[in-house]
């Protein structure tokens, strides 16, 4: 066998066992491959040319080190970037002077005087100082290839279900072929260049960083570059880093020159790429990332390229392919990735979308993996700017949250590992704000924070003053419970559930005009309201998280068989909170009084009190038709021309209001040259990966929902995939489906348990209770117009 159909053979014989353990009829799902499948753009993208951009580079990585491949001829550039490299060292931005504020500010915001109380607000409450840090890039790998002459047959593409990005042309009468990956399991980026024809591989190669302050070679094998963070804003840069390169040359001779490494006429070339900082938790740096390094290449050394490749393909085969997804060909398909997405709203290219929801989990896969205590940041893991956008860091209001969304629901529950550890440290962090801010119990964190897990507020009280960050966080941490009820998660949640409550518990305050139990100070997210501040009381989505978090803790408290009186508590608070209203136009309300109408920005990108639609359930339009309807006026008003994450959530909201047809409108806003970039990066603008996860997530959504206690086969299929087949999606309760559809009608339907439990089913006009035992599947299949359970 060929290595290419050795390779299709074992994808073959991986979706089949994963079709035979879901019980799926193979017959209709083992259909003869589509045009895409084919052409082998199913899992590709391609391009014909090499990226003069940062945002037509393309991405891989390990969860924890990450390079952007540019994939020039003459020469190539790899932007590297690890994941806990940011400027500054270990900080605290506590303010004493909070405990003397906060109660003046909550004076100001009962009296209506929100101007001054956001005044009081910046002057007391905030941390100090006011500003994170900053995610950095590491360093930048140049291979310059003298001597190429007649380049011609260029191609370069990212192969999602090999995790490989690779760059082949032909020269003189040779096809170099440069291929790159980030290898989770070796813990390291290796390049690879190749010739049909040997003695083809001449290359200078050198290595820099942007805060670099030493570097050297050690051999004419390996060449190192070191330095610390930069300082900024006052806080001292401390942490060091270190990257590394070793060369493994077969044939050709190797000298080291000019700081860099000589390769001269070798017929096979490998770089493995090393790199790590001295970061250990927020509050301790010393690793020794040079020795860190050492280690990790040595050991890759010892095991040598062809074991790393393998290790590399069959470590993310196993999570990657868990997943399968056709929604149908068209003729663009087969057009370079740039191309499809400019013509993706000429409506011939399904297969984008498919294209899309796994590229989403590629890139939740390549910067988000156990052992890595650094979720997916703003940009994922990657980042070319020593001043990036936002810091890149993690804004907790919406942006970290969305990153996950698509997690659990297209099955790669083990990306959360990070984001559980870096709440569990903000659980720490937040501890001492909770205390010394607010003389509270508890933890709390505000709407961002960095790689030190700054808790207190930052930037401005307009965007900062918001006590929920945390609380949005465990909330996405529980969707992990549901979709996977493991007591090990739930256990280890508990916690971090209890902390949160605890703090809002004790600092809840009474509405005078209502008598409800209200946030103060608060903001609902970013959004200013008619009086002159973003500050105010009890915005919608406060009471809304809030209730998902007193439900959860409670429940968690009896699951654990712990803490009654706790739990009792937050039953008895949430009662207490301000339900949702409808306002004056219709509308679900943003504040707790009718404003909503008179803000100054009626189009504003964040839709905070849309939380209840989605991603929480609150809201549906089966058990609270009137609000449903609220939160689609809401929508209405709004609008779906906003930033890429905007989109993102809109296209879960429409999901979630069962309109297929202004979900897939949404999503056409999205596959756009304006919000998705060549290398179809999310364009906020600029890059944040936020709006990836969020689209990968939506378009999952309007295949399969699963909340409340049921499970919602194709509740917003649009009409532009009339036929389709996914494998792989999971629902909450333990629940792991494959489902055929055709013209918009469910066909094949194959629900396996990995628990054991109950379940709604519903498609369109039909519907079914269902129970399995663990590891038990139900078959069905459309028969005499019916759908039948064999
Ligand atoms: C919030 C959003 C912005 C941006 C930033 C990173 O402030 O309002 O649109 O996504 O986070």
């Amino acid at each position: 066998m060929t290595d290419t159909t050795r390779r299709s053979w074992l994808q073959q014989q991986a979706s089949q066992a994963a079709l035979l353990r879901l019980g799926v009829p193979l017959m209709p799902l083992l259909a003869a491959p589509t045009q895409a499948q084919a052409a082998g753009s199913e899992h590709r993208l391609w391009y014909r040319r090499p990226a003069d951009e940062w945002v037509q580079a393309l991405p891989v990585g390990n969860g924890r080190l990450g390079a952007m491949v540019f994939g020039g001829t003459h020469m190539e550039r790899l932007q590297l970037n690890e994941n806990s490299f940011f400027s500054g060292g270990p900080y605290d931005t506590t303010n004493p002077k909070a405990r003397e504020g906060l109660p003046k500010v909550r004076e100001l915001v009962f009296a209506g005087r929100y101007a001054e109380a956001e005044k009081l607000a910046n002057e007391t409450l905030l941390g100090t100082p006011n500003r994170q840090m900053s995610y950095q890039p590491l360093a930048e790998l140049l291979l310059v290839f003298p001597g190429l002459d007649g380049v011609r047959d260029y191609e370069r593409s990212l192969d999602l279900d090999e995790a490989v990005a690779t760059t082949r042309f032909r020269a003189g009468s040779a096809t170099l072929t440069r291929e790159v990956y980030a290898s989770a399991a070796d813990q390291l980026i290796v390049v690879r260049l190749s010739a049909d024809k040997p003695k083809w591989i001449t290359a200078d190669i050198t290595l820099t960083a942007p805060h670099q302050k030493s570097s050297g070679g050690e051999g004419q094998h390996t060449l190192w570059v070191a330095g610390t963070s930069p300082t900024v804003g006052g806080i001292e840069g401390r942490l060091p880093f270190e990257c590394r390169l070793q060369l493994i040359a077969r044939g050709g001779k190797v000298s080291a020159r000019n700081g860099g490494l000589a390769v001269q006429g070798a017929d096979e070339v490998f770089i493995l790429i090393a790199g790590a900082t001295g970061y250990k938790r927020f509050d301790d740096i010393s690793a020794d990332p040079a020795a860190l390094n050492a280690q990790t290449l040595a050991a890759a050394l010892a095991r040598g390229p062809e074991a790393l490749r393998q290790a590399h393909r069959e470590d993310h085969q196993a999570l990657f392919q868990r997943v399968a997804i056709d929604l149908g060909t068209g003729p663009n398909g087969a057009l370079p990735t740039d191309e499809r997405i400019a013509r993706f709203a000429e409506g011939r290219d399904p297969g984008l979308a498919a294209l899309y929801l796994q590229y989403g989990r590629y890139l939740l896969l390549a910067s988000s993996r156990p052992g890595s205590r650094f979720p997916a940041n703003l940009q994922g893991l990657w980042n070319e700017k020593t001043n990036p956008s936002w810091g890149s860091k993690w804004t907790i209001n919406i942006n970290t949250e969305m990153n996950y969304w698509p997690a659990e629901l297209c099955n790669l529950g083990e990306t959360v590992e990070p984001l559980f550890a870096m709440v569990e440290d903000l659980a720490i962090t937040g501890a001492g704000v909770a205390q010394k801010m607010f003389g509270a119990p508890g933890w709390v964190a505000f709407h961002n924070t960095d790689g030190w897990r700054v808790a207190a507020p930052t930037d401005g009280a307009q965007w900062g003053l918001w006590p929920m960050g945390g609380v949005w966080l465990v909330n996405t941490l529980w969707e992990s419970w549901l979709f996977r009820r493991d007591p090990a998660l739930l256990r280890r949640l508990y916690p971090l559930l209890k902390g949160a409550a605890e703090f809002q518990l004790a600092t809840l305050v009474k509405d005078p005009k209502s008598g409800f139990m209200v946030t103060n100070p608060s903001v609902s997210p970013e959004n200013s309201h008619p009086h002159g501040s973003s500050v105010c009381a009890g915005p919608a989505m406060d009471s809304q998280l809030l209730r998902d978090l007193f439900a959860y803790a409670a429940e968690a408290a009896r699951e654990l068989r712990t803490d009654r009186p706790f739990a009792r508590d937050c039953l008895a608070m949430r009662d207490r909170l301000p339900p949702d209203r409808i306002g004056q136009a219709g509308q679900l309300q943003e504040w707790l009084e009718d404003w909503d109408l008179q803000a100054p920005e009626l189009q504003h990108r964040h839709v905070s009190h849309l939380y209840a639609l989605y991603p929480s359930a609150q809201i549906t339009p089966e058990d609270t038709p009137a609000l449903a309807a609220a939160a689609r006026n809401v929508m209405v008003r709004r609008g779906d021309d906003t930033t890429g994450w905007g989109i993102g959530w809109r296209i879960n909201l429409w999901a979630r209001l069962q309109d297929g047809e202004q979900a897939y409108a949404t999503l056409n806003r999205l596959l756009h040259p304006k919000r998705s970039y060549p290398n179809l990066f999310d364009a906020h603008p600029p890059f944040q990966i936020d709006g990836n996860f969020g689209g990968a997530a939506g378009i999952a959504e309007l295949l399969l929902q699963s909340h409340r206690g049921r499970i919602t086969l194709l509740p917003a299929c649009p009409k532009a995939w009339p036929d389709g087949r996914v494998r792989g999606l999971c629902a909450r309760g333990g629940f792991e489906l494959a489902f055929s559809w055709r013209g918009g009608e469910l066909q094949t339907l194959s629900i396996a348990s990995k628990i054991g439990g109950s379940t709604e089913l519903r498609w369109r006009g039909g519907q079914l209770p269902l129970k399995l035992a663990a590891g038990q599947t139900a078959r069905f299949e459309r028969r005499d117009g019916r759908l039948q359970r064999l």
